[in-house]
């Protein structure tokens, strides 16, 4: 293997955590080949244009353009390193579709040379390396390039970047280095020392994987918790954001945040994979993926009560005010959204551009799904009142004086963030 400081290295996946892994390599020193299907992504890089929105990714992105430290392209090449980080969503059956991780591996496999090095950052099942263990050696052996599996360097390092955060996480946060063999973990450590400042904790792949998908199963249950302790406090006439906040008084309490559900492609998705593994025993985490799953019915029932009440007293048609589209707060990102999917069955069942509102700071035009029934507002105080206010996200944007002159423009609000609480408005 060529020098690894100055040698080539090459990024597969040029999404939120590919495009930001491929600049912060070119800004340690590295050379970087970036390398995705979608045409819109490369052609946009070639322009020097980012399709992701995090916080200090495009200023970084176009120096390593112009210095010719990161280059765009369609083919994988020869490369000393590859680093993967590709999708990996899930199958109608919520079962892992590692399609792309795989195509992407064999596509490695064609090119690479015998003592290249590659890492696996997208989300997968527990076991998935070994199985790119075995792919990579079938293929190097067909190249008459490999006699034995124990000599592959492929290692597991999972991303646990915060989207809206990437730039700076990406370089702090500890770093997981599952090797399939321990050479490949210290060759992997080579390449993350030289621009992650947070630990580099060396294991083996079936518990780097495992460790991932548990990180994002505790958020997931955890919201879970909060999310159920949401409903039991409507239901017994508590403030669930005031009981939540006393009861994290506690010195070893800490729940999180009730809300409309859980979005993005992470902590709704990667929890699934561990229930697939063990059907039987992942009983809690099955449980908090179907307890999130169900909180978007719960929004529209309430939004079905309130709609009929103001039928009973004669409001008709009714001004609907959407707070917020996207999967969480200050991204634009509105992947597996529930904010969106609850909007998407009271647009379908009521849609009326003149009279569903949709407030989002963050997008510049209305998803397909509902861009003819619904209308995406930038003055929400223009309109004079409100029948039904539903606040779905906590964007930054929303301060208190925008959330106060609604609060009194309103007949009926469904506060899924907490957010008049949290903010002070009067109500
Ligand atoms: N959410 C709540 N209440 C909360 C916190 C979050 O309802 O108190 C909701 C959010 O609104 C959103 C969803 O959960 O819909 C997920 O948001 P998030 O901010 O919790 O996490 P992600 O999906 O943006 O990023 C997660 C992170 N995982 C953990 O914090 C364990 C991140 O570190 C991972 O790198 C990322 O998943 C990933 O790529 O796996």
């Amino acid at each position: 293997m060529g020098e690894i400081e100055m040698s080539e290295i090459c990024v597969i996946g040029l999404g939120y955590i590919g495009l930001p892994t491929a600049i912060l390599l070119s800004d340690g020193g590295f050379n970087v080949i970036g390398v995705d299907t979608s045409s819109y992504v490369i052609e946009s890089l070639i322009r020097g244009r980012s399709n992701i929105s995090e916080p200090g990714l495009s200023e970084r992105l176009l120096l390593a353009i112009h210095e010719r430290r990161f280059i765009a392209s369609y083919d994988i090449p020869i490369a000393d390193t590859y680093i993967v980080a590709v999708p990996t969503p899930f199958n109608q059956d919520k079962s892992a579709d590692l399609s792309a991780v795989f195509s992407v591996i064999e596509g490695i496999g064609r090119v690479m040379k015998p003592d290249s090095l590659v890492i696996i950052e997208s989300t997968c099942p527990i076991g998935t390396t070994e199985i790119c263990r075995d792919k990579i050696f079938n293929i190097l052996r067909e190249r008459n390039l490999a006699q034995d599996s124990e000599c592959i360097n492929l290692a597991y390092c999972p991303e646990r970047v915060l989207p809206g955060n990437i730039m700076e996480e990406i370089v702090t946060n500890d770093r997981i280095i599952g090797g399939i063999t321990p050479n490949a973990s210290e060759k992997a450590e080579q390449i993350y020392s030289r621009v992650i400042k947070g630990s580099l904790m060396l294991t083996n792949s079936r518990t780097a994987e495992m460790a991932k998908l548990i990180e994002n199963s505790f958020r997931d249950t955890n919201i879970a918790f909060a999310n159920e302790i949401s409903l039991i406090a409507e239901e017994v006439n508590v403030n669930p954001w005031e009981v939540i906040e006393l009861a994290n008084r506690h010195p070893r309490v800490n729940i999180l945040q009730p809300g409309p559900g859980v979005g993005g492609h992470c902590i709704a998705v990667d929890p699934w994979f561990l229930v697939e593994a063990t059907p039987g025993i992942s009983r809690i985490v099955k449980m908090a993926r179907e307890v999130n799953d169900s909180i978007p019915k719960t929004v529209l029932d309430r939004f079905e009560k309130l709609r009929y009440d103001c039928l009973e007293n004669g409001i008709y048609p009714l001004d609907v005010l959407i707070m917020g589209l996207t999967f969480k707060a200050n991204v634009a990102d509105m992947r597996e959204s529930p904010a969106l999917q609850i909007t998407e069955s009271i647009v379908r069942k009521y849609g009326d551009a003149d009279h569903i509102h949709i407030l989002e700071p963050n997008i510049d035009s209305l998803p397909v799904s509902i861009e003819d029934r619904a209308r995406l507002t930038t003055d929400p105080l223009s309109n004079k009142n409100y029948d039904i206010v539903l606040i779905l996200v906590d964007h930054t944007a929303f301060n208190i004086d925008l959330v106060q002159e609604i609060v009194f423009r309103s007949r009926h609000i469904i506060d899924k963030r907490g957010l008049i609480r949290r903010l002070g408005v009067k109500n």
